[in-house]
Formats: C-alpha cells, sequence, structure tokens
C-alpha cells in the first residue's frame, strides 16, 4: 500500500497501471490468466481496479477462455500469461483464435531483454516475439512506458479490424515496474476510436452477385462462423427471409436463424451442396470443413473436380476469394453492410427460388429428420449418444438463451446434428483446427461474459484435455452443467491390444470411470446417469440451481465411430495386409 500512496502523493503512475488503465479506457472489464512472474502484482492490481480477474488452473484454458469471450461480444479477450512456458501454454490458444478469426489479445510478461537477446541463461528466457509472429495475426512488444497507450491501442485495432484475429503483446518485467509522471501517462493512453470500421462493398459486387442469385435456379447461402460473429442478425435473417433462399448453416452459425426455420437445409446437407446451382457463402470459408468447395460432396466427379456451381462469397478478407476453387462474384466488405446493400437491391419483386427446388429440399430433409426422430425415440440399453442427446435436444429447446460448448468426436458430430439451437451464438465448439481442450475454457467464458447457464457436452477424452478447470468453475460458482459423455475412450472404448500385452489399446481410457468425483472434490455437484431420464433429472436440476455440475453420462462403448464423421480423414495404411 505503502508505494501507492507514495504514487499517488507525487502524482507518478507506472507500467502496471499504465496498461491496466488502457485496456480500461478501452472498454475491457475482464481479464482471463495465470499469475506468477513478473504478472502477480499486474493481476492484483488489476482486481482492485475494478477488472474481473479470472483465474485459471492452466493458460491454454485462460487463452481459450478470452477467444471465445472475443467471438461472443467483438471485443478482444484478454489473457494474461507470465514468461516462456505460460507464454507457450498460451499460444495454442492465440493460434486458434487466429485460425477460427476470433479477436483477442494474450498479453505475457517476459524476461529481461539484454538477457534474452544474449542467450545468457535468464528465468524463464524466450524470444517470445518471434515465437508468437507466425502464429499470430500481429504481435507487438512494448519497452517504455509511455509507449502502453500505443502498444494496447495497437493490440485492439490489429484483432478487431478486418479479419479478425489473435494478437500477441510483449510486456518485458522491466516495463511493469517503470514509473513516470501520471499526468503524462494519462495523455499518453489511447482510447481506440472504430476498431472495426465498416467496409462497404462495391456496387458492382453487389450487383454482380445479385444478378448471380437472380439467375439461379437452385440457390443455396451458407452461413458461417463469420455471420455469427458480425452480429448482423437482422439483416442475415431478413435476407434469407425476402429471398426464399435456403441455407446451411455451419457449425457455430448453427441459431443465427432457429434450426428449426423452415428454409433451413442442414437435414439435406449432402442433398444441397452437389444439387445448388449457385451458393453464397457468409462468412464461411471453403475449407475442409466444405471439401474445399470441390470433389463429390459437390457434385464432382473425382475427388478434386468442379461440381460446376457458381460461389458468391462474402467476406471482410479479400484474399479469401479463389482460395480453393473460383469465387465468380466475391463481395468484399463486412457482412452487415454486405447484407445490407444485397438487401437494398433485392427489392420488392424478388422472385422466390423455384418450387421444384425447395420441394425437392423438403422432402429430403423430411425423410431424415423422420429418420432421426425415429432413432431418437428409442431407449437402448446401455444408453447411446442419440438417447442421450434426445434429452439435451429438449433440454435447449426449454432454455434457449443457454450456451452449448461442444467438442469430442461423436460427442460433437452426433450434438452438432441432433441438438438443435435457437439463438444466434450459442453454440460454441471445435472450430477451424477441429481442437480438442477448448470445453472448459469456453465453458467459463461463456458463463462469465453472458451469465447465462451453460452446457458443456463432451466427449471423455475432449473433457480430459481441460478437465482440471471444474475447480475455476466451483470457485466462481458459475452455471455450468457439463456432461461428459463417458464411452471408456477416444471415439470408443472397444479397442484391444493386439500383442495381449498387458497395456491398455493407445484409445481406451480406465473403464467405468467415475468423471462426477471430480467436481465433487471442489464442492460442486456430481451426478452418474446410466439411463436418459436420469441424465434429463440432472441436467434440469442443474439449469433450475446454476451450481456448477458434472453429469458423468455412461454411453455404450460400442457406440461412435473411429474419429466420428470424419473417418475418410484418417488415414489408414496402403500397405496390403
Ligand atoms: O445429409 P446427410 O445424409 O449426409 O446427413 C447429414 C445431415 O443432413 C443430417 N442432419 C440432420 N438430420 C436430421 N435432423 C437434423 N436436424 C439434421 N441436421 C443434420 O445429419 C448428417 C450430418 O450432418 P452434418 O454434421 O451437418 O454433416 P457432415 O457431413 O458431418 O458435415 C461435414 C463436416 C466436416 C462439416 C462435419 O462433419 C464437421 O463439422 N465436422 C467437425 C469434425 C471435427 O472437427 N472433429 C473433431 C476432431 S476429430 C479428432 O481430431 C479428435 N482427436 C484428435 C485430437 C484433436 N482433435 N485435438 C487435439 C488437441 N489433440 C488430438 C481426439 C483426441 S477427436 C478426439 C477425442 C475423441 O474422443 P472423445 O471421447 O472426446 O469423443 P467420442 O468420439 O465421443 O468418444
Ligand atoms: P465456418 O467454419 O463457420 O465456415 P470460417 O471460420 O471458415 O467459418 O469463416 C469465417 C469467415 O468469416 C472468415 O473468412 C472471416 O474473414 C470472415 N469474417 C469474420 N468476421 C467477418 C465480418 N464481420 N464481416 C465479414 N466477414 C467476416
Ligand atoms: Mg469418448
Amino acid at each position: 500500500m505503502g508505494t501507492v500512496e507514495s504514487q499517488i502523493a507525487t502524482q507518478v503512475t507506472d507500467g502496471f497501471h499504465l496498461v491496466i488503465d488502457a485496456l480500461k479506457l478501452n472498454g475491457i472489464d475482464t481479464i482471463f490468466g495465470l499469475p506468477g512472474i513478473p504478472i502477480t502484482d499486474f493481476t492484483r492490481m488489476a482486481q482492485a481496479a475494478g477488472l474481473r480477474v479470472i483465474s485459471f488452473r492452466h493458460e491454454q484454458n485462460a487463452g481459450n477462455a478470452a477467444a471465445i469471450a472475443g467471438f461472443m461480444t467483438q471485443k478482444p479477450g484478454i489473457c494474461l500469461t507470465v514468461s516462456a512456458p505460460g507464454f507457450l501454454n498460451g499460444l495454442t490458444a492465440l493460434a486458434n483464435a487466429t485460425t477460427n478469426c476470433f479477436p483477442m489479445i494474450l498479453i505475457s510478461g517476459s524476461s529481461e531483454r539484454e538477457i534474452v537477446d544474449l542467450q545468457q541463461g535468464d528465468y524463464e528466457e524466450m524470444d517470445q516475439l518471434a515465437i508468437a509472429k507466425p502464429l499470430s495475426k500481429a504481435a507487438f512488444r512494448v519497452l517504455h512506458a509511455e509507449d502502453i497507450g500505443v502498444g494496447v491501442a495497437r493490440a485492439i485495432r490489429a484483432a478487431l479490424s478486418g479479419r479478425p484475429g489473435g494478437v500477441y503483446l510483449d510486456l518485458p518485467a522491466k516495463l511493469f515496474a517503470q514509473t513516470m509522471d501520471a499526468e503524462a501517462g494519462k495523455k499518453s493512453l489511447i482510447k481506440v476510436i472504430d476498431p472495426a470500421p465498416k467496409q462497404i462493398p462495391g456496387a458492382d459486387a453487389v450487383k454482380r452477385a445479385l444478378d448471380l442469385l437472380k439467375g439461379a435456379k437452385k440457390p443455396l447461402i451458407v452461413l458461417g462462423k463469420g455471420a455469427a460473429y458480425a452480429q448482423a442478425d437482422a439483416e442475415i435473417k431478413s435476407l434469407i427471409e425476402k429471398t426464399g433462399i435456403p441455407y446451411l448453416p455451419m457449425s457455430m452459425a448453427k441459431g443465427l436463424l432457429p434450426d428449426t426455420h423452415e428454409q433451413s437445409a442442414a437435414a439435406a446437407r449432402s442433398y444441397v451442396l452437389p444439387e445448388g446451382d449457385v451458393v453464397m457463402l457468409v462468412g464461411a470459408r471453403l475449407n475442409w470443413l466444405l471439401s474445399h468447395g470441390k470433389g463429390k460432396t459437390w457434385g464432382g466427379k473425382g475427388h478434386k473436380d468442379w461440381g460446376g456451381q457458381k460461389f458468391i462469397q462474402i467476406d471482410i478478407s479479400p484474399q479469401e476469394a479463389d482460395s480453393n476453387v473460383r469465387i465468380d462474384a466475391p463481395v468484399v466488405g463486412d457482412i452487415g453492410s454486405c447484407v445490407s446493400a444485397l438487401l437494398a437491391g433485392i427489392g420488392s419483386n424478388w422472385v422466390k427460388p423455384p418450387a421444384d427446388w425447395l420441394g425437392a429440399i423438403a422432402e429430403r430433409k423430411n425423410k431424415n429428420v423422420a429418420k432421426m426422430a425415429e432413432t431418437l425415440a428409442k431407449d437402448p440399453r446401455p444408453m447411446n449418444f442419440h438417447s442421450a442427446l434426445n434429452v439435451v435436444r429438449d433440454i435447449v429447446k426449454a432454455n434457449p438463451e443457454a450456451i452449448l460448448v461442444n467438442e469430442g468426436a461423436n460427442a460433437l458430430d452426433f450434438t452438432r446434428s441432433i441438438v438443435d439451437m435457437y439463438k444466434p451464438r450459442k453454440r460454441l465448439d471445435v472450430g477451424t483446427w477441429g481442437v480438442m481442450g477448448i470445453g472448459m475454457g469456453f465453458s467459463v467464458a461463456a458463463a462469465v461474459v453472458s451469465g447465462q447457464p451453460v452446457i458443456a457436452i463432451e466427449g471423455d477424452s475432449a473433457f480430459g484435455f481441460s478437465g482440471m478447470e471444474v475447480e475455476t468453475l466451483c470457485r466462481y460458482n458459475l452455471p455450468v452443467c457439463v456432461v461428459v459423455f463417458n464411452n471408456n475412450g477416444v471415439y470408443r472404448g472397444t479397442d484391444v491390444n493386439p500383442t495381449g500385452g498387458p497395456d491398455v489399446a493407445p484409445t481406451v481410457f480406465v473403464k467405468g470411470a467415475r468423471y462426477d468425483k471430480l467436481i465433487e472434490a471442489f464442492g460442486g455437484v456430481g451426478v452418474h446417469a446410466t439411463t436418459p431420464a436420469e441424465l434429463r433429472k440432472a441436467m434440469e436440476e442443474a439449469i433450475r440451481s446454476r451450481k456448477p455440475t458434472l453429469i458423468n453420462a455412461v454411453i455404450d462403448e460400442t457406440a461412435g465411430t473411429e474419429s466420428g464423421r470424419i473417418t475418410s480423414l484418417n488415414p489408414t495404411s496402403g500397405k496390403k495386409k
């Protein structure tokens, strides 16, 4: 306290306070991180200054929390770590944020520059800036207290403007203690004006896109997580409904319009992709999740052949067009502005898509939905993915404000197609990399940022990557209900060691593990559920009580497939047995 008082008396500020003040000035109210040298005092001072400081058990989870907070709020999520190992733990999340176009800033303390650069073996020595550069959208280092304002402003602009991404901000230990005149320090801070400027598409680009859409016999709109991020929900709904064009939501765009919307073609995915003649991508990349826009998924003859459709692509990044196949009508700009421009050009006499196209989709869709309903109605013993997810589906329907976090392989893929979402940005999952480990970080952030209940549907393997954070859920008393789909292993629990030796197969875990006991160690509610009825009761109670809860949902270990729905990506030996 003595130092703070004397600083006030002499009107001096320091690096610690300037960073905190710069963040606060820019509307940052939460920091996700893990304390230690050289940022321990920073976390204390940030809390004292009114920021919410959420401490994690591992930096990767703090980083994932920051990333998804960025996605949900359009403000960069802040992750704070110590040097070298803490920085590296956070770096996976930063790279994942960049890959997914989530705005986030990883702030890491770093060791003494002079010693690091001469490689003289400092405590936690590492050239963190150099390492972060290729994995982030931008990376900055601040050496002098008077530059903190600029450093934070640059980081915020880089994270939010254009295509959002992960930014690294390197703050050497020495910087925090540097002092300067408080008034000059205050003046050096920058409140970033218009951090994500609108980007208005060209009129010719909009016309080109509308002309293509008008001529389409079988138009299709694909909504991606960029469309969810953009928070142009009303405009997107209006565009879909005014044009009458069927749409396909990518995983994290589910709920942008309710999944039960009659124009949703999600249940006819494998029909609409190859059949559509003009496909408009809205904040979705033609990456692996869309089979690179070619091959059999798109009606091509061979696995790399073009299917013959025309593409319109709305994206903020001009470089995205033509990344995989020809984009006939790129519309470059922010989604809100692009969709508004399209709406303005549509006018009042837009002709809805041909009835035979809509009818054919409805037929496929109804068939798939009916088939699904039949499967969901079954009540096998042991419980399987479908009978368990039938419960989750009902719970989400009854609680549309709840946020669904989802990871695993089968636990992911079945949840995506079975559990309907009703509101935008309520489904948070493994994203572009299909990465395991986002579960608890996303859950903590979702609860902290929204105040809404969170339901995390986790494969038992997936849960293990961030499972220790159940202590964090309990510490902050967050309304998170974790459901571990426990099928005794990665994909399935049935593999055997071909040698007959004592080690189990690489994909198999301890059988009959009781994940529910983990949360009980920290005062949370643990439930062991072996039937849909038990699962339903426990989930309803968790939502009602808002107590941190972990349900160990026992799933038939023979259910599910290798790699879930992406078995074809798993290489198998070409060698004849
Ligand atoms: O049209 P068709 O007939 O095809 O049917 C489709 C839809 O029309 C239909 N559908 C519907 N029917 C009826 N009603 C409704 N409402 C409806 N909606 C849809 O359903 C089907 C399927 O629809 P979908 O899903 O839209 O279509 P499809 O063809 O699947 O879409 C293709 C994709 C590619 C877009 C989609 O599959 C997708 O998004 N996939 C994402 C896959 C993914 O990312 N997987 C995670 C990675 S797997 C692997 O890497 C794992 N690892 C390795 C590892 C990782 N990842 N990370 C790290 C850090 N280390 C290691 C590990 C360790 S997974 C994993 C753990 C796994 O074990 P767990 O225990 O955790 O999990 P379990 O498997 O449960 O044991
Ligand atoms: P999905 O996995 O759901 O298909 P992707 O992450 O592949 O989604 O694609 C998201 C796309 O959205 C990226 O190409 C990104 O540039 C774009 N994007 C993100 N935010 C905006 C925005 N506000 N306006 C326009 N495009 C955006
Ligand atoms: Mg499993």
